[in-house]
């Protein structure tokens, strides 16, 4: 049983650089006994899990996508598992890697760190191929994630998401980070249950954390309902009365000389830890300046963000330029597709955004070259479900190879060098986008 493990793992591993083993792989993996692969999602079967490994004083991977709302998940996510006494490690995604999120990549480094579970944050329900090998290795997953639900889920030991599992949320508007926070909150009620921890819970009290789901809740857009209202509420209060870290103590006190609304400040701090993703660096500093409780460590990350800004805002304009000029000769199509060199600043979502709007259009996609594949951002207007989209594509041609995630307005994908110009056709002629309104 473990010869034949090794054996998988490692025509995964070669199948890893090698794409022509993938289908000899996707075969080897269907003959499976499909028993092992069963998910169960919910919040309960999550909890157990993640509560199991932290009595049992095993690794945990906490990882989160590298926005702004993985990264305040992902500083979340560690400070309470931390405190419930847990052994962590925190990683984030990057955005030019053959697959969004978790990848093999990822999965590989955790098992040689010894990991026994990795709990995602606001991504990890389109790594099929991750979360595949992960359990192939012996690691349980449990995906915690508030993205659109992909056609074939991952084979993680649990999914939890407001969609999948709605009974188990007060709000299908989470995000990413709040999503997690339910999940550990119920965690803790386990462990306390079984009085892991004696006399009482420990410090600070999950509360303490809200101002981050506060800022995911900003950062991702997320509708304002009355749930939503109460986390950026708790936040401010939070803020107010001095009980967060130094970091974010710090983050709000710069950025709110130059907000009117205290969401608007909160926006500003989102935009700001993006900005190391944005140059394809780690952003797992991002985690540490808000978690951290030296001023001067706050400071100097802030730092290094203005000089990332400067250069962001010097490479956007030159960006921006290519693209409108790109974009104009499309004028008369309903949709628009550009092809930009790789950029140097990945702000794809960014630019698609911004043209679309500029020309009046409802979707426009920006595609980067990425080794043999296109990187794709979608962006579309608000009625139009870019899911919807895609999925109808690949009924209309099943032949095309390309992978997708994302939001109903806000999407990313990954499609094959060979099928960008008849993917671009299709979607250029579905015929007023209505087929796929929602
Ligand atoms: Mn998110």
């Amino acid at each position: 049983m473990q010869n034949l493990r090794k054996i998988k793992s490692f025509i995964i591993y070669l199948a890893n650089k090698n794409t022509v083993l993938s289908d000899f792989v996707r075969n080897f993996h269907s003959s499976e006994d499909s028993s092992s692969k069963t998910s169960v999602s919910g919040i309960q079967k999550a909890a157990m899990l993640i509560a199991d490994t932290i009595a049992d004083k095993k690794k945990i991977l906490l990882f989160g996508d590298n926005d702004a709302d993985g990264i305040c998940g992902a500083a979340l996510g560690k400070a309470i598992i931390e405190d419930m006494g847990g052994r962590i490690d925190c990683a984030l995604s990057f955005k030019l890697r053959a697959e969004h999120g978790l990848s093999a990549e990822d999965v590989f480094k955790a098992a040689s760190a010894g990991v026994k579970l990795i709990l995602t944050v606001d991504n990890g329900l389109d790594s099929l191929r991750a979360v595949q090998i992960a359990r192939e290795n012996g690691i349980d997953v449990v995906i915690t994630d508030h993205h659109q639900t992909p056609e074939d889920l991952p084979y993680a030991t649990s999914i939890v998401t407001p969609f999948i599992c709605p009974e188990d949320f007060p709000s299908q508007n989470l995000s990413g980070a709040a999503v997690l926070f339910y999940v550990l909150k119920e965690t803790q009620k386990i462990l306390k249950d079984r009085n892991f921890f004696f006399k009482a819970p420990p410090k600070p009290e999950l509360s303490y954390y809200m101002v981050l789901a506060a800022i995911s809740t900003i950062a991702d857009g997320m509708p304002l309902d009355e749930i939503n209202k109460e986390i950026i509420s708790k936040g401010k209060d939070l803020v107010q009365k001095k009980q967060c870290s130094e970091g974010i103590k710090y983050l709000t006190a710069q950025y709110s000389n130059h907000s009117k609304t205290f969401e608007s400040c909160l926006w500003q701090i989102a935009r700001r830890i993006e900005l190391p993703a944005l140059f394809n660096y780690d952003s797992r500093e991002m985690v540490d300046l808000l978690l951290t409780e030296y001023t001067t460590q706050a400071i100097l990350l802030n730092e290094t963000l203005n000089e990332l800004n400067i250069k962001k805002g010097v490479l956007t304009q030159k960006i921006l330029k290519t693209a409108y000029t790109l974009a104009a000769e499309q004028n008369d199509d309903n949709v628009i597709v550009i092809e930009l060199p790789l950029l140097e600043i990945m702000i794809g979502g960014f630019v698609a955004q911004k043209v679309r709007k500029h020309f009046h259009k409802q979707l426009c996609i920006v595609f980067c070259r990425f080794k043999d594949m296109y990187i794709g951002y979608a962006r579309a207007a608000k009625g139009l479900s870019l899911i919807k989209i895609f999925k109808t594509i690949k009924k209309i041609e099943p032949e095309l190879q390309f992978i997708y995630g994302g939001h109903k307005s806000a999407a990313g994908m990954r499609i094959n060098e060979r099928d960008l110009k008849k993917f671009s056709e299709i979607l250029k002629n579905i015929p007023t986008l209505t087929v796929v309104q929602q």
